[in-house]
């Protein structure tokens, strides 16, 4: 693995409608992130937070169904930005957030590097609405499709090109929820998809087995989007949109020690922390023992 992180924090909550969400990255750095890969022997640069503007307005400035589309559009250009540097000097972006739109931002940045850049997109929902689609106007429910180049030019065309990844490059794991127009689209683009269905008759390892040999025929980097929603809420109740019957933590450590083993991740992002809705703090200390593993702790 890279032994040269950067971590990026984007205090972003504009991407739907609980406040509390930008707090995410203090929270996830007072449960010791920094100290935590220090001591597996990473070179870390805390490059800060990225200036995300207030709205004008409070919520209701709803152009196209797309909640704040300016201030969103506008944030994850600067995460874009500067993702893009880091992956450009060499070292690993590790993204905390903040809602999950930023994922567009994260993604613009870094795919840009790659042919074929893989995503695990691990979480409760699929994030694949549009303006059209979307039952909210929440935005951090669409950015997979934005990276596919599907949704508001504004989004889509960060960084000024498009589609960022491909629909054959994506895996799915956790999803629970899945709105109709979510359902058509992993159809219609043949998206891989674990849902619980699956994750609960193959059991993890087998999931994340799968995932790695299929990521690795097609892929020359990959980068993992975990939304702490994807936990079960009973583990983990500092999100926004949570959802019953989800993976537990020990499912998630031994898929992040997995991945760890594969030496296939090159880009990261913890996203959906809300201190706000947590209990003392557990979801972000969640966030951090997952990071633990992902960068290789272990009892051996
Ligand atoms: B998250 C939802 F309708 N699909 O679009 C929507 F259920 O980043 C939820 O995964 C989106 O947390 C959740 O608003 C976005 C809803
Ligand atoms: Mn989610
Ligand atoms: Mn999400
Ligand atoms: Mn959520």
């Amino acid at each position: 693995m890279n032994k040269q992180l950067s971590i990026i924090g984007v205090p972003m909550d504009l991407g739907q409608m609980r406040r509390g969400v930008d707090m995410g990255p203090s929270a996830i750095r007072y449960a010791g992130i920094v100290e935590r890969l220090e001591n597996l022997k990473y070179t870390i640069e805390d490059l800060g937070d990225i200036d995300i503007k207030r709205p004008a307005q409070k919520d209701d400035n709803k152009l196209d169904n797309l909640r704040n589309l300016n201030e969103v559009a506008e944030g994850n250009h600067r995460l874009a930005e500067t993702v893009d540097e880091v992956v450009g000097k060499g070292d690993f972006p590790l993204v905390l957030g903040g809602d999950h739109s930023i994922a567009m931002g994260s993604l613009a940045g870094i795919a840009k590097h790659y042919d074929n850049l893989g995503v695990i997109w691990y979480d409760a929902h699929g994030d694949l609405n549009t303006g059209d689609s979307s039952p909210s106007g929440n935005i951090h429910g669409m950015p997979l499709a934005v990276s596919l180049g599907i949704g508001h030019e504004k989004l889509t065309n960060i960084l000024d090109y498009q589609p960022k990844i491909k629909p054959e490059n994506i895996v799915i794991i956790g999803a629970r929820s899945l709105d109709e127009g979510e359902r058509i689209l992993i159809k219609e683009k043949g998206i891989k998809v674990y849902t619980m269905h699956e994750v609960d008759r193959m059991g993890m390892s087998e999931v994340v087995e799968e995932t790695i040999e299929y990521l690795k025929e097609r892929t020359d980097g990959v980068h993992l989007s975990l939304d702490l929603d994807g936990l079960d809420p009973e583990e983990a109740p500092g999100v926004g949109t949570p959802v019953m019957g989800g993976l537990s933590y020990r499912e998630s450590h031994l898929a992040m020690e997995m991945l760890f083993q594969s030496k296939m991740i090159t880009s990261a992002e913890f996203v959906e922390v809300n201190p706000i809705l947590d209990e003392k703090n557990k979801t972000a200390n969640m966030a951090v023992g997952l990071m633990g593993s992902l960068f290789g702790e272990s009892l051996k």
